[in-house]
Protein backbone atom coordinates (compact mmCIF):
# COMPACT_ATOMS: atom_id res chain seq x y z
CA UNK A 1 0.00 0.00 0.00
CA UNK A 2 1.35 3.40 -1.05
CA UNK A 3 1.12 6.48 1.41
CA UNK A 4 -0.93 9.21 -0.66
CA UNK A 5 -0.88 12.45 1.33
CA UNK A 6 -2.85 15.31 -0.29
CA UNK A 7 -3.35 18.33 0.97
CA UNK A 8 -5.94 21.63 -0.61
CA UNK A 9 -5.10 25.59 -0.21
CA UNK A 10 -6.53 26.69 3.53
CA UNK A 11 -9.23 28.76 3.57
CA UNK A 12 -8.94 32.39 5.06
CA UNK A 13 -11.10 32.71 8.37
CA UNK A 14 -12.07 36.36 7.27
CA UNK A 15 -15.60 35.07 5.56
CA UNK A 16 -18.24 32.17 4.85
CA UNK A 17 -17.23 29.37 2.40
CA UNK A 18 -17.95 30.07 -0.89
CA UNK A 19 -18.40 27.87 -3.81
CA UNK A 20 -14.53 28.43 -5.08
CA UNK A 21 -13.89 26.88 -1.72
CA UNK A 22 -16.81 24.17 -2.42
CA UNK A 23 -15.12 23.47 -5.84
CA UNK A 24 -11.87 22.81 -4.90
CA UNK A 25 -12.54 20.53 -1.44
CA UNK A 26 -14.52 18.79 -3.40
CA UNK A 27 -12.34 18.32 -6.45
CA UNK A 28 -9.25 17.00 -3.87
CA UNK A 29 -11.92 14.93 -1.91
CA UNK A 30 -12.71 13.19 -5.43
CA UNK A 31 -8.59 12.62 -5.47
CA UNK A 32 -8.82 11.00 -2.12
CA UNK A 33 -11.70 8.71 -2.51
CA UNK A 34 -10.04 7.33 -5.83
CA UNK A 35 -6.93 7.03 -4.38
CA UNK A 36 -8.37 4.95 -1.63
CA UNK A 37 -10.58 2.64 -3.95
CA UNK A 38 -7.22 2.14 -6.13
CA UNK A 39 -5.70 0.60 -2.77
CA UNK A 40 -3.61 3.79 -1.49
CA UNK A 41 -2.91 4.65 1.92
CA UNK A 42 -3.96 8.13 1.94
CA UNK A 43 -4.00 11.29 4.29
CA UNK A 44 -5.73 14.03 3.18
CA UNK A 45 -5.60 17.47 4.67
CA UNK A 46 -7.58 20.70 4.81
CA UNK A 47 -8.10 23.50 6.92
CA UNK A 48 -8.04 27.21 7.90
CA UNK A 49 -5.57 29.99 7.68
CA UNK A 50 -6.48 32.39 10.15
CA UNK A 51 -4.07 34.87 11.06
CA UNK A 52 -2.55 37.93 9.15
CA UNK A 53 -3.92 41.43 8.65
CA UNK A 54 -6.78 40.53 6.40
CA UNK A 55 -8.70 38.30 9.22
CA UNK A 56 -7.49 40.79 11.96
CA UNK A 57 -9.17 43.54 10.05
CA UNK A 58 -12.34 41.45 9.24
CA UNK A 59 -12.17 40.92 13.37
CA UNK A 60 -11.67 44.83 14.15
CA UNK A 61 -14.89 45.55 11.70
CA UNK A 62 -16.87 42.95 13.53
CA UNK A 63 -15.71 44.27 17.33
CA UNK A 64 -14.82 40.99 18.09
CA UNK A 65 -11.26 39.63 18.70
CA UNK A 66 -9.72 37.36 15.79
CA UNK A 67 -9.39 34.07 17.92
CA UNK A 68 -13.39 34.78 18.24
CA UNK A 69 -13.71 34.94 14.71
CA UNK A 70 -11.71 32.35 13.37
CA UNK A 71 -13.05 30.21 16.32
CA UNK A 72 -16.89 30.84 14.75
CA UNK A 73 -15.57 30.38 10.91
CA UNK A 74 -13.52 27.46 11.60
CA UNK A 75 -16.84 25.62 12.91
CA UNK A 76 -18.65 27.04 9.99
CA UNK A 77 -16.56 25.81 7.25
CA UNK A 78 -16.31 22.23 9.12
CA UNK A 79 -19.94 22.45 8.67
CA UNK A 80 -19.92 22.71 5.20
CA UNK A 81 -17.15 20.35 4.34
CA UNK A 82 -19.11 17.19 6.66
CA UNK A 83 -22.35 18.11 4.66
CA UNK A 84 -20.41 18.10 1.21
CA UNK A 85 -19.01 14.75 2.61
CA UNK A 86 -15.62 15.52 2.71
CA UNK A 87 -13.49 13.01 3.55
CA UNK A 88 -10.38 14.29 5.18
CA UNK A 89 -8.42 12.56 8.06
CA UNK A 90 -7.58 16.08 9.39
CA UNK A 91 -8.32 19.58 10.07
CA UNK A 92 -5.49 22.28 10.61
CA UNK A 93 -6.21 25.53 11.89
CA UNK A 94 -3.02 27.98 12.24
CA UNK A 95 -3.72 29.14 15.63
CA UNK A 96 -3.28 25.72 16.96
CA UNK A 97 -0.34 24.85 18.62
CA UNK A 98 1.11 22.13 17.18
CA UNK A 99 1.09 24.75 14.25
CA UNK A 100 3.34 27.34 16.19
CA UNK A 101 5.65 24.67 17.16
CA UNK A 102 6.32 23.80 13.66
CA UNK A 103 6.60 27.38 12.10
CA UNK A 104 8.90 28.23 14.53
CA UNK A 105 11.01 25.62 14.16
CA UNK A 106 11.21 25.78 10.15
CA UNK A 107 11.80 29.32 10.63
CA UNK A 108 14.89 28.17 12.89
CA UNK A 109 16.21 25.86 10.82
CA UNK A 110 15.62 28.41 7.83
CA UNK A 111 18.01 30.71 10.25
CA UNK A 112 20.27 28.30 10.86
CA UNK A 113 21.11 27.56 6.99
CA UNK A 114 21.85 31.49 6.70
CA UNK A 115 18.90 32.55 4.76
CA UNK A 116 17.71 34.93 6.80
CA UNK A 117 18.98 38.64 7.04
CA UNK A 118 17.20 41.87 8.36
CA UNK A 119 16.47 44.87 6.31
CA UNK A 120 13.93 47.64 5.81
CA UNK A 121 11.13 46.91 3.42
CA UNK A 122 9.46 50.21 1.85
CA UNK A 123 6.52 49.67 -0.63
CA UNK A 124 3.02 48.21 -1.05
CA UNK A 125 1.16 45.72 0.26
CA UNK A 126 -2.05 44.41 -0.52
CA UNK A 127 -4.60 43.19 2.48
CA UNK A 128 -6.46 41.01 -0.89
CA UNK A 129 -3.53 39.03 -1.51
CA UNK A 130 -1.45 39.06 1.85
CA UNK A 131 1.18 39.84 -0.16
CA UNK A 132 3.51 43.28 -0.83
CA UNK A 133 3.61 44.44 -4.34
CA UNK A 134 5.90 45.94 -6.96
CA UNK A 135 5.04 48.44 -8.24
CA UNK A 136 5.21 46.80 -11.86
CA UNK A 137 2.64 44.60 -10.72
CA UNK A 138 -0.50 47.17 -10.13
CA UNK A 139 -2.75 48.94 -12.48
CA UNK A 140 -3.80 52.07 -12.10
CA UNK A 141 -2.27 52.24 -8.78
CA UNK A 142 -4.61 48.88 -7.89
CA UNK A 143 -3.44 45.17 -7.08
CA UNK A 144 -5.03 43.70 -10.47
CA UNK A 145 -7.04 40.49 -8.09
CA UNK A 146 -8.13 42.65 -5.64
CA UNK A 147 -8.92 45.94 -7.40
CA UNK A 148 -11.54 47.10 -4.42
CA UNK A 149 -9.04 46.60 -2.10
CA UNK A 150 -7.10 49.85 -0.91
CA UNK A 151 -3.21 49.25 -1.59
CA UNK A 152 -1.37 50.17 1.58
CA UNK A 153 2.31 51.67 1.73
CA UNK A 154 4.26 50.20 4.29
CA UNK A 155 7.96 50.50 5.82
CA UNK A 156 9.02 48.07 7.90
CA UNK A 157 11.47 46.72 9.02
CA UNK A 158 11.75 43.24 8.67
CA UNK A 159 13.46 39.49 8.29
CA UNK A 160 14.18 38.48 4.81
CA UNK A 161 13.91 35.37 3.22
CA UNK A 162 16.76 34.58 0.80
CA UNK A 163 14.35 33.90 -1.92
CA UNK A 164 16.98 34.67 -5.01
CA UNK A 165 18.95 32.58 -3.99
CA UNK A 166 16.52 29.31 -5.13
CA UNK A 167 15.90 30.41 -8.58
CA UNK A 168 18.09 28.20 -10.54
CA UNK A 169 17.42 24.84 -8.13
CA UNK A 170 13.50 25.78 -8.67
CA UNK A 171 14.50 25.86 -12.45
CA UNK A 172 16.35 22.98 -12.58
CA UNK A 173 13.76 21.08 -10.15
CA UNK A 174 10.85 21.56 -12.68
CA UNK A 175 12.91 20.94 -15.58
CA UNK A 176 13.83 17.30 -14.40
CA UNK A 177 10.77 16.80 -13.08
CA UNK A 178 8.03 18.37 -15.22
CA UNK A 179 5.23 16.74 -13.06
CA UNK A 180 6.07 19.21 -10.05
CA UNK A 181 3.57 22.12 -11.79
CA UNK A 182 0.60 20.85 -13.14
CA UNK A 183 -1.39 21.40 -15.36
CA UNK A 184 0.55 22.90 -17.87
CA UNK A 185 -0.26 26.35 -18.12
CA UNK A 186 0.67 26.85 -14.53
CA UNK A 187 3.96 24.78 -15.32
CA UNK A 188 4.73 27.52 -18.21
CA UNK A 189 3.30 30.92 -15.96
CA UNK A 190 5.74 29.52 -13.55
CA UNK A 191 8.68 28.33 -15.33
CA UNK A 192 8.25 32.81 -17.19
CA UNK A 193 8.74 34.10 -14.17
CA UNK A 194 11.65 32.07 -12.79
CA UNK A 195 13.37 33.20 -15.74
CA UNK A 196 12.68 37.03 -15.03
CA UNK A 197 14.41 36.29 -11.93
CA UNK A 198 13.48 36.21 -7.82
CA UNK A 199 13.26 38.88 -5.28
CA UNK A 200 13.89 38.25 -1.41
CA UNK A 201 10.85 38.38 0.54
CA UNK A 202 9.14 39.28 3.96
CA UNK A 203 9.48 36.55 6.30
CA UNK A 204 8.67 38.84 9.38
CA UNK A 205 6.08 41.38 10.39
CA UNK A 206 7.00 44.05 12.80
CA UNK A 207 3.70 45.74 12.61
CA UNK A 208 1.17 43.22 12.32
CA UNK A 209 0.64 41.52 16.16
CA UNK A 210 -1.78 38.60 14.86
CA UNK A 211 0.36 36.14 13.49
CA UNK A 212 2.76 33.46 15.26
CA UNK A 213 5.50 34.92 17.03
CA UNK A 214 8.66 35.34 15.48
CA UNK A 215 11.52 33.02 17.40
CA UNK A 216 13.65 35.53 18.82
CA UNK A 217 12.41 38.63 17.94
CA UNK A 218 10.68 40.21 19.89
CA UNK A 219 7.05 42.35 18.43
CA UNK A 220 7.92 40.31 15.08
CA UNK A 221 5.43 37.58 13.87
CA UNK A 222 5.93 35.56 11.01
CA UNK A 223 4.19 36.82 7.37
CA UNK A 224 1.16 34.83 6.99
CA UNK A 225 2.64 33.15 3.91
CA UNK A 226 5.37 32.21 5.64
CA UNK A 227 3.12 30.89 8.13
CA UNK A 228 0.33 29.48 6.09
CA UNK A 229 2.66 27.24 3.56
CA UNK A 230 4.07 25.19 6.30
CA UNK A 231 0.65 23.94 7.38
CA UNK A 232 1.39 21.20 5.24
CA UNK A 233 4.27 19.91 7.58
CA UNK A 234 2.87 21.25 10.76
CA UNK A 235 -0.23 18.95 9.91
CA UNK A 236 1.62 15.74 9.77
CA UNK A 237 3.56 16.27 13.24
CA UNK A 238 6.74 18.53 12.05
CA UNK A 239 9.41 18.67 13.38
CA UNK A 240 8.10 15.42 15.16
CA UNK A 241 9.58 11.84 14.61
CA UNK A 242 6.15 10.89 13.00
CA UNK A 243 6.59 13.46 10.05
CA UNK A 244 8.56 11.58 7.88
CA UNK A 245 6.50 8.77 7.38
CA UNK A 246 4.22 11.13 5.89
CA UNK A 247 6.43 13.93 3.80
CA UNK A 248 6.44 14.06 1.21
CA UNK A 249 3.34 15.53 0.05
CA UNK A 250 2.19 13.08 -3.44
CA UNK A 251 -0.06 16.16 -4.24
CA UNK A 252 -0.81 20.07 -3.48
CA UNK A 253 -4.10 20.95 -4.87
CA UNK A 254 -4.86 24.72 -4.69
CA UNK A 255 -6.15 27.52 -7.02
CA UNK A 256 -4.43 29.20 -10.03
CA UNK A 257 -4.10 32.67 -8.12
CA UNK A 258 -1.51 31.33 -5.45
CA UNK A 259 0.52 29.25 -7.29
CA UNK A 260 3.63 31.14 -7.29
CA UNK A 261 3.30 30.50 -3.24
CA UNK A 262 3.40 26.85 -4.02
CA UNK A 263 5.63 26.79 -6.66
CA UNK A 264 8.34 29.11 -5.73
CA UNK A 265 8.07 30.28 -2.23
CA UNK A 266 7.05 26.72 -0.33
CA UNK A 267 9.91 24.77 -2.33
CA UNK A 268 12.33 27.34 -1.37
CA UNK A 269 11.80 27.37 1.98
CA UNK A 270 11.90 23.27 1.76
CA UNK A 271 14.95 23.23 0.23
CA UNK A 272 16.05 25.88 2.48
CA UNK A 273 15.26 23.67 5.54
CA UNK A 274 16.53 20.34 3.73
CA UNK A 275 13.56 19.10 3.38
CA UNK A 276 11.74 17.14 -0.04
CA UNK A 277 9.54 18.94 -2.09
CA UNK A 278 6.09 17.66 -2.74
CA UNK A 279 5.51 15.44 -5.68
CA UNK A 280 2.79 17.58 -7.47
CA UNK A 281 1.05 20.75 -7.15
CA UNK A 282 -2.05 20.89 -9.14
CA UNK A 283 -3.24 24.90 -9.93
CA UNK A 284 -6.61 23.90 -10.52
CA UNK A 285 -8.67 27.08 -12.55
CA UNK A 286 -11.11 29.52 -11.04
CA UNK A 287 -15.48 29.08 -10.97
CA UNK A 288 -16.31 32.54 -12.57
CA UNK A 289 -19.89 34.32 -12.82
CA UNK A 290 -20.00 37.06 -15.49
CA UNK A 291 -16.75 36.91 -16.17
CA UNK A 292 -15.35 38.53 -13.12
CA UNK A 293 -14.22 36.82 -10.00
CA UNK A 294 -16.72 35.73 -7.52
CA UNK A 295 -18.12 38.92 -5.76
CA UNK A 296 -19.20 39.24 -2.41
CA UNK A 297 -23.12 39.25 -2.99
CA UNK A 298 -22.16 36.27 -5.96
CA UNK A 299 -21.24 34.78 -3.34
CA UNK A 300 -23.86 35.22 -1.07
CA UNK A 301 -26.71 34.39 -3.80
CA UNK A 302 -24.42 30.74 -4.59
CA UNK A 303 -25.23 29.84 -0.45
CA UNK A 304 -23.50 26.38 -0.10
CA UNK A 305 -26.56 25.29 2.18
CA UNK A 306 -28.96 26.24 -0.36
CA UNK A 307 -26.96 24.60 -3.20
CA UNK A 308 -26.64 21.16 -0.91
CA UNK A 309 -30.36 21.59 -0.37
CA UNK A 310 -31.59 21.98 -3.52
CA UNK A 311 -30.26 18.46 -4.62
CA UNK A 312 -28.62 17.07 -1.98
CA UNK A 313 -24.60 16.84 -1.65
CA UNK A 314 -24.44 14.19 -4.03
CA UNK A 315 -25.80 16.14 -6.67
CA UNK A 316 -24.24 19.50 -6.01
CA UNK A 317 -20.63 17.13 -5.98
CA UNK A 318 -21.47 16.43 -9.40
CA UNK A 319 -22.65 19.15 -10.81
CA UNK A 320 -19.27 20.96 -10.16
CA UNK A 321 -17.03 18.89 -11.26
CA UNK A 322 -19.25 17.76 -14.25
CA UNK A 323 -19.28 21.66 -15.10
CA UNK A 324 -16.21 23.14 -13.64
CA UNK A 325 -13.04 21.40 -15.57
CA UNK A 326 -10.29 20.80 -13.14
CA UNK A 327 -7.64 22.65 -15.28
CA UNK A 328 -9.62 25.38 -16.37
CA UNK A 329 -11.81 28.34 -15.70
CA UNK A 330 -15.77 28.13 -15.84
CA UNK A 331 -17.33 31.19 -16.26
CA UNK A 332 -21.33 31.37 -15.40
CA UNK A 333 -23.15 34.21 -17.71
CA UNK A 334 -25.07 35.00 -14.62
CA UNK A 335 -26.03 33.32 -10.92
CA UNK A 336 -29.48 32.66 -12.66
CA UNK A 337 -27.44 30.61 -15.63
CA UNK A 338 -25.72 28.37 -12.87
CA UNK A 339 -28.97 27.72 -11.22
CA UNK A 340 -30.68 26.84 -14.45
CA UNK A 341 -27.14 24.90 -15.73
CA UNK A 342 -27.47 22.83 -12.08
CA UNK A 343 -31.31 22.25 -12.56
CA UNK A 344 -30.42 21.61 -15.80
CA UNK A 345 -28.05 18.92 -15.47
CA UNK A 346 -29.44 17.52 -12.22
CA UNK A 347 -32.36 16.24 -14.54
CA UNK A 348 -30.69 15.27 -17.49
CA UNK A 349 -27.74 12.89 -16.31
CA UNK A 350 -28.70 12.56 -12.46
CA UNK A 351 -32.58 12.05 -12.79
CA UNK A 352 -32.89 10.94 -16.23
CA UNK A 353 -29.98 9.07 -17.24
CA UNK A 354 -28.42 7.53 -14.28
CA UNK A 355 -31.56 6.96 -11.99
CA UNK A 356 -33.95 5.76 -15.04
CA UNK A 357 -31.38 3.25 -16.17
CA UNK A 358 -31.00 1.91 -12.80
CA UNK A 359 -35.17 1.41 -12.11
CA UNK A 360 -35.39 -0.05 -15.89
CA UNK A 361 -32.83 -2.68 -15.41
CA UNK A 362 -33.37 -4.00 -11.99
CA UNK A 363 -37.15 -3.99 -13.27
CA UNK A 364 -36.43 -5.72 -16.63
CA UNK A 365 -34.24 -8.40 -14.37
CA UNK A 366 -37.14 -9.55 -11.91
CA UNK A 367 -39.54 -10.04 -14.56
CA UNK A 368 -37.65 -11.15 -16.88
CA UNK A 369 -35.64 -13.45 -14.72
CA UNK A 370 -36.49 -13.53 -10.92
CA UNK A 371 -33.39 -10.77 -10.13
CA UNK A 372 -30.99 -13.72 -11.20
CA UNK A 373 -27.96 -12.55 -13.53
CA UNK A 374 -25.44 -14.64 -15.13
CA UNK A 375 -22.04 -13.97 -15.44
CA UNK A 376 -21.48 -10.85 -17.86
CA UNK A 377 -19.28 -10.72 -21.20
CA UNK A 378 -19.14 -10.75 -25.40
CA UNK A 379 -21.79 -7.52 -25.85
CA UNK A 380 -21.06 -4.56 -27.26
CA UNK A 381 -21.70 -2.86 -23.61
CA UNK A 382 -19.45 -5.20 -22.40
CA UNK A 383 -16.60 -3.73 -25.10
CA UNK A 384 -17.89 -0.08 -23.86
CA UNK A 385 -17.59 -1.00 -20.15
CA UNK A 386 -13.84 -1.97 -20.74
CA UNK A 387 -12.96 1.09 -22.89
CA UNK A 388 -14.73 3.50 -20.09
CA UNK A 389 -12.51 1.74 -16.82
CA UNK A 390 -9.86 1.72 -18.84
CA UNK A 391 -10.04 5.93 -19.72
CA UNK A 392 -11.63 6.53 -16.35
CA UNK A 393 -8.63 4.61 -14.28
CA UNK A 394 -6.01 6.73 -16.88
CA UNK A 395 -7.79 10.11 -16.47
CA UNK A 396 -7.82 9.78 -12.85
CA UNK A 397 -4.31 9.49 -12.48
CA UNK A 398 -3.73 12.09 -14.43
CA UNK A 399 -5.91 14.31 -11.88
CA UNK A 400 -8.14 14.93 -15.49
CA UNK A 401 -11.34 14.40 -13.22
CA UNK A 402 -13.83 15.94 -15.66
CA UNK A 403 -12.77 13.37 -18.19
CA UNK A 404 -13.02 10.71 -15.33
CA UNK A 405 -16.56 11.54 -14.30
CA UNK A 406 -17.32 11.75 -18.55
CA UNK A 407 -15.34 8.24 -18.32
CA UNK A 408 -18.15 6.98 -16.13
CA UNK A 409 -20.93 8.57 -17.75
CA UNK A 410 -20.39 7.21 -21.16
CA UNK A 411 -21.19 3.66 -19.29
CA UNK A 412 -24.62 5.00 -18.30
CA UNK A 413 -25.21 6.69 -22.15
CA UNK A 414 -23.78 3.38 -23.57
CA UNK A 415 -26.47 1.52 -21.47
CA UNK A 416 -29.16 3.60 -22.38
CA UNK A 417 -28.57 3.21 -26.06
CA UNK A 418 -28.02 -0.52 -25.50
CA UNK A 419 -31.83 -0.78 -23.98
CA UNK A 420 -32.91 1.04 -27.28
CA UNK A 421 -31.30 -1.46 -29.64
CA UNK A 422 -31.52 -4.29 -27.79
CA UNK A 423 -35.29 -3.78 -26.69
CA UNK A 424 -35.10 -6.33 -23.93
CA UNK A 425 -38.74 -6.40 -23.83
CA UNK A 426 -38.83 -8.07 -27.32
CA UNK A 427 -36.29 -10.88 -26.73
CA UNK A 428 -38.08 -11.46 -23.62
CA UNK A 429 -41.50 -12.93 -25.97
CA UNK A 430 -38.72 -15.21 -27.85
CA UNK A 431 -38.20 -18.27 -25.93
CA UNK A 432 -34.88 -19.05 -29.10
CA UNK A 433 -33.38 -15.80 -27.47
CA UNK A 434 -33.62 -16.67 -23.87
CA UNK A 435 -29.11 -16.32 -24.03
CA UNK A 436 -28.95 -13.08 -25.48
CA UNK A 437 -31.33 -11.69 -23.15
CA UNK A 438 -29.34 -13.43 -20.29
CA UNK A 439 -26.60 -11.51 -21.69
CA UNK A 440 -28.25 -8.10 -22.27
CA UNK A 441 -28.87 -8.13 -18.89
CA UNK A 442 -25.72 -9.51 -17.13
CA UNK A 443 -24.04 -6.46 -19.23
CA UNK A 444 -26.61 -3.74 -18.00
CA UNK A 445 -25.97 -5.02 -14.59
CA UNK A 446 -22.17 -4.53 -15.14
CA UNK A 447 -22.40 -1.63 -16.72
CA UNK A 448 -24.26 -0.03 -13.50
CA UNK A 449 -22.06 -1.62 -11.00
CA UNK A 450 -19.11 -0.27 -12.84
CA UNK A 451 -20.56 2.91 -13.03
CA UNK A 452 -21.51 2.68 -8.76
CA UNK A 453 -17.82 1.85 -8.47
CA UNK A 454 -16.56 4.80 -10.59
CA UNK A 455 -19.00 7.39 -9.25
CA UNK A 456 -18.17 6.94 -5.86
CA UNK A 457 -15.38 9.22 -5.38
CA UNK A 458 -17.92 12.44 -6.91
CA UNK A 459 -20.89 10.96 -5.21
CA UNK A 460 -20.07 8.88 -2.57
CA UNK A 461 -23.70 8.60 -1.21
CA UNK A 462 -25.96 7.79 -3.92
CA UNK A 463 -22.98 5.17 -5.35
CA UNK A 464 -23.44 3.31 -2.15
CA UNK A 465 -27.24 3.29 -2.13
CA UNK A 466 -26.49 2.47 -6.16
CA UNK A 467 -24.39 -0.64 -5.22
CA UNK A 468 -26.91 -1.75 -2.63
CA UNK A 469 -29.82 -1.74 -5.01
CA UNK A 470 -28.17 -3.84 -7.25
CA UNK A 471 -27.86 -6.44 -3.91
CA UNK A 472 -24.06 -5.25 -2.95
CA UNK A 473 -23.42 -5.38 0.04
CA UNK A 474 -20.09 -3.17 0.64
CA UNK A 475 -18.36 -1.55 -2.26
CA UNK A 476 -15.75 -3.30 -3.65
CA UNK A 477 -12.19 -1.44 -4.69
CA UNK A 478 -11.51 -1.32 -8.01
CA UNK A 479 -9.01 -3.89 -8.34
CA UNK A 480 -11.84 -6.10 -6.96
CA UNK A 481 -14.72 -4.88 -8.78
CA UNK A 482 -14.36 -7.87 -11.98
CA UNK A 483 -14.96 -10.34 -9.50
CA UNK A 484 -18.00 -8.76 -7.04
CA UNK A 485 -20.06 -7.69 -9.61
CA UNK A 486 -24.17 -8.83 -8.59
CA UNK A 487 -25.61 -12.19 -9.70
CA UNK A 488 -29.31 -11.06 -8.01
CA UNK A 489 -31.00 -8.08 -8.44
CA UNK A 490 -33.19 -7.25 -5.16
CA UNK A 491 -36.62 -6.13 -5.91
CA UNK A 492 -36.53 -2.76 -4.58
CA UNK A 493 -35.83 -0.72 -7.37
CA UNK A 494 -38.45 1.93 -7.67
CA UNK A 495 -37.46 4.38 -4.55
CA UNK A 496 -35.82 6.93 -6.26
CA UNK A 497 -32.50 7.52 -6.57
CA UNK A 498 -32.88 11.12 -7.62
CA UNK A 499 -36.52 12.44 -7.94
CA UNK A 500 -36.89 14.78 -10.79
CA UNK A 501 -36.88 18.65 -10.05
CA UNK A 502 -39.81 20.64 -11.58
CA UNK A 503 -39.15 23.76 -11.11
CA UNK A 504 -41.18 26.71 -9.89
CA UNK A 505 -42.28 29.09 -12.66
CA UNK A 506 -40.44 32.10 -11.91
CA UNK A 507 -42.24 35.28 -11.01
CA UNK A 508 -41.97 38.68 -13.20
O1 LIG B 1 -5.73 31.85 -0.84
N1 LIG B 1 -12.85 29.41 -7.93
O2 LIG B 1 -7.26 31.44 0.84
P1 LIG B 1 -8.63 31.76 0.08
C1 LIG B 1 -12.03 28.40 -7.61
N2 LIG B 1 -5.41 31.27 2.61
N3 LIG B 1 -11.20 28.42 -6.55
C2 LIG B 1 -11.20 29.51 -5.78
C3 LIG B 1 -12.05 30.62 -6.05
C4 LIG B 1 -12.91 30.53 -7.19
N4 LIG B 1 -13.76 31.51 -7.52
N5 LIG B 1 -11.82 31.56 -5.10
C5 LIG B 1 -10.87 31.06 -4.28
C6 LIG B 1 -6.01 31.57 0.31
N6 LIG B 1 -10.49 29.83 -4.69
C7 LIG B 1 -4.90 31.26 1.30
C8 LIG B 1 -4.31 29.91 0.93
S1 LIG B 1 -2.60 27.91 1.35
C9 LIG B 1 -1.22 27.67 2.26
C10 LIG B 1 -3.16 29.48 1.82
C11 LIG B 1 -9.47 28.97 -4.09
O3 LIG B 1 -9.67 31.53 1.11
C12 LIG B 1 -8.13 29.67 -3.98
O4 LIG B 1 -7.47 29.61 -5.21
O5 LIG B 1 -8.56 33.07 -0.60
C13 LIG B 1 -7.46 28.85 -2.91
O6 LIG B 1 -6.84 27.71 -3.45
C14 LIG B 1 -8.63 28.46 -2.00
O7 LIG B 1 -9.83 28.69 -2.75
C15 LIG B 1 -8.67 29.28 -0.73
O8 LIG B 1 -8.72 30.65 -1.05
Amino acid sequence: MSRYYLTTAIDYSNGDPHIGHAYEKVGADVIARFHRLAGDDVHFVIGMDEHGQKVAQEAAAQGRSPQDLVDELAARFEAVWGRLHISHDDFIRTTEPRHTTAVQALVRRIRDAGDLYEDRYEGYYCTGCEAFKREAELEDGKCPIHPSREIVWTEEENWFFRLSAYRDRLLEHIEAHPEFVQPESRRNEILRLLEGGLEDISASRSRVPWGVPFPDEDGHTVYVWFDALPNYISAIGYPGDGFADTWPAALHVIGKDITRFHCVIWPAMLLSAGLELPDVVWGHGFVKIGGGKLSKSEAKQLDLDQLIDRHGPDAFRYFLLREIPWDRDRDFPSVEAFLDQFDERYNSDLANDLGNLLNRTVAMARKYRDGAIVPPGGTALDDAIDDALETYVDAMRQHRLHDGLDAAMTIVRAANGFIDSEEPWKLAREPKRAERLDAVLAALARGLATTAVLLQPFIPAKAAEMWERLGGDEMPALAELPHRLPTALPERADSVLFPRFEREPRSG
